[in-house]
Formats: structure tokens, sequence, C-alpha cells
């Protein structure tokens, strides 16, 4: 099956996006995640990721914001973690979480990453960074290992403003957003435990950027999703006195915003949530020069948002190169996908003994993470895998030795795979798990 990135005689250096980096026991990035890097869905103007792009970009366009939609993929670790207030023990820098190039070099993990340096670069009021973005996560019809975000940011400078009151001046830019009437529930508050007013902020200077952020968001909602109603109607998969969209704010917690949110909208029966806010932590502007700027940022999945957009059922289907699915899309239109014909799962299980090495303390210690096994399938199977779940999980009472199994689902979106196929990817899949991580197999 050629070279993978587990072998023992990979070559010293890895290259990414034209790069050649220097390999060490941090690295961990496989080579079809690689292949990803610089596909630029959401710069491709007939693909939905980029027709999701421009539709929430464009409702911050004019002269207060500037968008960036070209920024390199490959950033330090200082960029994604530490610029942004992550605790040394975050469990997002882990090896399970994300992508090491190397001990210092990651793939980026979120939007957020661009903050520190656009801060620091000092020239706008507010900006917008689309771009890909890289995590080691579960299998499912909502999840990718690459994925979409749009970050978003509004900051005001105190020398700039009339009086340097703050509160007033984002009160007034407040009253010149568009007003909306949907309805939003919205139980939180603005200063919660946890994730508290700023020492550096006025409570007023916060509950005017608090209300700024949420109007200008919940903008973006009634915006976008008026558009999606409007395709659904269009294809007969919706009237115009359909319930209206159920919207909610819920309390959340990010090192680099207080107070922080999450905006969520029911969709397909669940609370789904879209993107994550807050206040930024003054933090930022101060260690990037420009202490006297304040203000909001968000970032927001795309792929979410475009799955309602445009009634995309599996997240796979952003990377097909079939014609069957890039041929529905257009330049600036908002329209239903049609899906072609649903080809048959295949279910199969697979169960084994976890390697045990004893520790220190007397315990074992087992050495596999659920995301090592989503990284194995993806990386024999590829978009062949539909959803990877641990069904079953035991340790055994007398050797304290512990068993996981998982059942993946096998379908392809572009054909019907023989039974042939199905047992031959699913036997590549049991020979890896056992090869890279030594589980003995049942
Ligand atoms: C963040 O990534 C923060 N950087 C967002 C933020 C920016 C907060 C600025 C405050 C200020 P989170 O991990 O929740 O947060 O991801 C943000 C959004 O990305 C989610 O709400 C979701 O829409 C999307 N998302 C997250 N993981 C996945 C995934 N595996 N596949 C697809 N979309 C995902
Ligand atoms: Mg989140």
């Amino acid at each position: 099956t050629g070279f993978n990135c587990y072998s023992t005689n990979a070559p010293p250096t890895v290259e990414v996006a034209g790069k050649s980096f220097q390999r060490d026991e941090w690295t961990n990035v496989p080579p079809h995640i690689i292949s990803c890097v610089n596909r630029s869905l959401h710069l491709t103007p007939s693909h939905p990721i980029a027709i999701t792009r421009a539709l929430v970009e464009r409702q911050f366009i004019g002269p207060v914001y500037k968008s960036y939609n070209n920024l390199s993929p490959v950033v330090s670790v200082h960029q994604n973690f530490d610029s942004l207030g992550f605790p040394a023990s975050h469990p997002g820098r882990s090896k399970t979480d994300t992508y090491y190039i190397n001990k210092d070099t990651v793939l980026r993990t979120h939007t957020s990453a661009h903050q520190a340096d656009i801060f620091a670069a000092g020239e706008s009021k507010g900006f917008t960074v689309a771009a890909d973005v890289y995590r080691r996560d579960a299998i499912d019809r909502s999840h990718y290992p690459v994925f979409h975000q749009m970050e978003g940011a509004r900051m005001w400078s105190r020398s700039e403003v009339p009086g340097s009151d703050i509160a007033a001046a984002v009160r007034a830019d407040l009253e010149k957003l568009p007003k909306h009437n949907l309805v939003v529930e919205d139980t939180t508050s603005v200063f919660h435990e946890g994730n508290p007013l700023q020492p550096e902020h006025s409570a007023k200077e916060c509950e005017a950027i608090a209300a700024h952020l949420k109007r200008s968001l919940e903008g973006v909602v009634v915006e976008v999703f008026g558009q999606a109603k409007k395709a659904a109607i269009a294809a007969g998969e919706a009237k115009e006195d359909d319930a209206p969209l159920a919207v909610r704010w819920i309390e959340a917690y990010f090192p680099f915003t207080s107070p922080s949110w999450e905006l969520e909208v029911f969709w397909q029966g669940e609370w789904l949530e879209l993107l994550g806010c807050g206040v930024v932590k003054q933090s930022l502007p101060n260690n990037a020069g420009v202490p006297d700027k304040l203000g909001w940022a968000f970032g927001v999945g795309l792929e979410r948002v475009a799955m309602l957009l445009f009634g995309i059922p599996d997240i796979r289907l952003f990377w097909s190169k079939d014609g069957r699915f890039l041929s529905q899309f257009k330049e600036g239109q908002i329209s239903r996908f049609a899906p072609f014909s649903k080809y048959p799962p295949c279910y199969k299980d697979v169960a084994f003994w976890l390697k045990t090495s004893s520790s220190p303390a007397g315990g074992s210690l087992a050495q596999f993470h659920e995301n090592d096994m989503m990284e194995v399938v993806r990386d024999v199977a590829g978009d062949l895998a539909e959803d990877v779940r641990l069904v079953d999980e035991f340790v055994h009472p007398k050797t304290g030795r512990k068993s996981l199994c998982f059942r993946i689902n096998y379908r392809s979106l572009e054909k019907t795979l023989t039974n042939d196929e199905t047992n031959a990817l699913h036997e590549s899949v049991r020979n890896a798990l056992h090869e890279r991580y030594g589980v003995e197999l049942r």
C-alpha cells in the first residue's frame, strides 16, 4: 500500500504545501491529510463551501472589515495555542487531537490561530479569515478531519472614539446594524462564572460589545437561513408558513474570550452548534502592541452552515470530485442538493485487546486513543468509511486487559462496494491496527 508516515524508515523530512519540515517524535500528520492541504474548497467559486464563505463574508463587507482568505494552514504552536492563552495542559494541544508537523509546527486547528498576527498588523477595525482547519476527530456525517472556519473580529480603539467612551461608540454602531425579528432564545448572562468580565473592561463596555456581537451574528443567521428557506421552498421541501428557525445562545468557554457564547440552531431534531464567540481577551491586543483596542471575535464552521443551506446530508460530499456532486452548484446561488442514489452500507466490527505496559504505579497503561482508531480507518479506507463507533468496551476481571470493539460502516458515496472490496478494506484496517498499535485482534 506504499509509504505511510508510521513506517520506521520514513524519510527525515515531511513535505507540506511545498515546504520541507524536519520530522521529530511529534510528527503525526499522515499523507491523506497532507493531500487535502491546498484543495482550497473555500476559494473554488462554484463549490458549496466557497458559496457559503462568500455569503457569510458579505455580511461583514465594507470599510470596517478586511478579509483574509489565503493564509497558510501551517502555523506555529505559538500561533495556534500560546498566543491565545491556551494553558500548557489544554487537551487540544495533545497529539491525539492535533496534527503536528513537528514539535513547533502544526496544521492550524482553528482560524483563531491568526488573531494575534492580524491584531499586530493593526491597520483594520475588523477582519474575517476563511480557511481550512485540521483536527483529529470522530468519523461521522458531521465531522471530518479537515473542515473550514470563518473567523471574524470587530475592534474599537479607546483613543479613536469621542471622549474615549467605548460603550457609547459601540451602542451607536449597534444602532446602525439592521434590525431583525428573529426570536432568539437567550437565557445567558453577560457575566458568567468561570468566564467573567475582564478587569480591563467596564461592565457597560462589555455589555455593549456583547450586544453588538450578538446582533451581528443573529443578522448572519437571518440572512443565511432566509436564503436556505427560499431554496427549500423552490424545491418543494418547505412552505412559506413553516415554523421559524429555532436559534439559541448558550454560555461557553474559550481561553481567548471572556465572556464567551455559542450559537445553536435546531436542525434535524437536535441542537447543532454553529459557532463560538466572545469578548476578546485583552491580553491579545495588549501583546500585539495595540492595548487601546477592545472588541469581539467569533469562529463559525462553514460545513455546518453549508449542510443546512444546501441540504447536504454527509460532510464527506464536500471533498467529492464526482461530477454528479460538483455540477449541481453555481457561484452565488443557493440551491438544494439532489442526492444521487444512495448506495448500500456495510457494517463490520473489529474487536481487539489493547497492548498494556506496566506503569510505575503498578497499574496498566493503555496506549490507544479513540482518535487513533479514526486515523487508521481514514488512512486505510479514506472516504469509504461513513462512520466509526465504539460499540463495546470492557476490562478483563482477572488480567486487567482492556478490550474495545468498534463498528465501521463502509459506504461509498459514488458506487456500490462489492463484498470482496469491503472485506479487503476491513482486513487492511485490522492489519494496520495490529502493526501500528500492537493490539491483539480477537
Ligand atoms: C473554535 O474553534 C474557536 N476558535 C471559535 C472561536 C473564535 C471562539 C473566536 C471565540 C472567538 P470550536 O472548536 O467550537 O471553536 O469550533 C467552532 C465551530 O467549528 C463549531 O461551532 C462547529 O461549527 C465547527 N466545527 C468544530 N469541529 C468540527 C468538525 N470536526 N467538523 C466540522 N465542523 C466542526
Ligand atoms: Mg465548540
